[in-house]
């Protein structure tokens, strides 16, 4: 009788736990077909996009870079990324061999995707932070070896030219593995902290990938997290612990679950940083252009100052389009644009080109 209760209990565990594997290979699944179909936007929100009018146009692609000691675990990383979202049996990154010393060399993987993994193999130890800028601003592409520092493969003058956003660095993975006895070195914290520095002040975010989740006993996970964290500067909300597929295992949901949670969190990251490098490069140019605005309205209920940035070809209905949803206008409202020229009154077909560095639009209620 006891033995039957027991039967049934353990039937149910069993139960229980096939359904939490349907619902969970369901969950994955969705994520997986999402990325499949990734839109810049999707991992935070598109509407950031839309907001003061940033043109989206030129960013073509996502480049996420993957950067870490020799061993931590990229190159099968990127073959988990491979065999979790094309669903094939073995990933196409070689796990052998890195670059020889001082060789960088960079290869890009999932072409097919909108975003890419960049493992920059042969990288870590042996390169200055200016080899990492230039990886970082893109000024290396696919399949480029620099021999040493020594060597100088990126020129000031190239260095001067800006790569396009889509073609630099756009988030980056640090990878350590959970079982590096040199986790918790000052080398490996002075390595990574000049890096980060680096990516702080040019507005890249670093997410830390711990790998070999697998091989670390249970006791001692928190303080390798903790140690990880240390080590490369990132929180622990931008630390994670993952296990990478070895040539030919089998399929495991815990195993693809952690990678498609890394690249949702690389992709948000990147979503923020391409936002940020927009607005600066689009109000720029606006500036060069004069047509950075500040718009006050004295519309009663409405009173309120925003400053506008509009392309540099813009029409009075374009204007008129950018500022009206933002204070509420309704009907019955004439927009004044005061600019170093003097007032222009709506219906004036000559706008464009007329505003100047600080250009103000008055907005008053037709009273007025
Ligand atoms: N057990 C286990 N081994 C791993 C894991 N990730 C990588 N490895 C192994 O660690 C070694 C180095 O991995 P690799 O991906 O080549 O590192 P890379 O030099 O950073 O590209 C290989 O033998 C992998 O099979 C993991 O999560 N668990
Ligand atoms: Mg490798």
């Amino acid at each position: 009788m006891g033995n039957g209760a027991a039967r049934e209990a353990a039937l149910k565990l069993k139960e229980e736990r096939e359904l939490d594997t349907r619902n969970r290979t369901e969950l994955l699944n969705a994520d997986i077909d999402k990325l499949k179909n990734y839109y810049l936007g999707m991992m935070t929100d598109t509407a950031q996009f839309t907001v003061n009018k940033l043109d989206t146009s030129e960013i073509d692609k996502i480049r996420i870079g993957l950067f870490g000691p020799t061993g931590s675990g990229k190159s099968s990383f990127i073959n988990t990324c491979e065999r979790t979202l094309r669903r094939v049996g073995r990933g196409t990154a070689n796990i052998q061999s890195d670059g020889a010393e001082g060789t960088i060399m960079l290869h890009h993987y999932l072409y097919d995707f909108f975003f890419q993994l960049v493992d920059t193999r042969g990288f870590f130890y042996y390169n200055s932070i200016k080899s990492f800028a230039d990886i970082i601003e893109g000024f290396i592409g696919e399949g480029e070896t620099i021999a040493s520092d020594e060597v100088i493969a990126v020129t000031d003058e190239v260095r001067s030219q800006k790569r396009r956003i889509s073609d630099q660095l756009n988030v980056v993975l640090f990878f350590v593995s959970g079982d590096d006895p040199n986790l918790s070195s000052q080398s490996l914290h002075e390595k990574f902290s000049k890096h980060r520095k680096y990516l702080q002040e040019n507005d890249v975010t670093a997410i830390t990938v711990v790998t070999r989740f697998d091989k670390v006993p249970p006791g001692l996970r928190q303080e390798v997290k903790e140690n990880a964290s240390r080590a490369t500067g990132s929180p622990a909300n931008k630390t994670f612990f993952i296990t990478n597929y070895i040539v030919d295992d089998t399929s495991d949901l815990l195993v693809e679950e952690g990678a498609i949670k890394v690249l949702q969190y690389a992709l948000a990251a990147a979503e923020q940083t391409i936002r940020i490098k927009l607005t600066i490069k689009q109000r720029e140019s606006a500036n060069n252009g004069n047509l950075d605005v500040t718009v006050i309205s004295k519309i009663p209920n409405h009173p309120g100052q925003q400053e506008f940035v509009v392309p540099v070809q813009f029409t009075l209905d374009d204007l008129m389009n950018t500022v009206k949803p933002h204070f509420k206008t309704q009907e019955g409202y004439i927009f004044y644009f005061t600019t170093a020229q003097g007032k222009i009154l709506p219906g004036s077909a000559k706008v464009q080109g007329l505003l100047g560095t600080k250009s103000e639009i008055h907005l008053q209620a037709k009273s007025d």
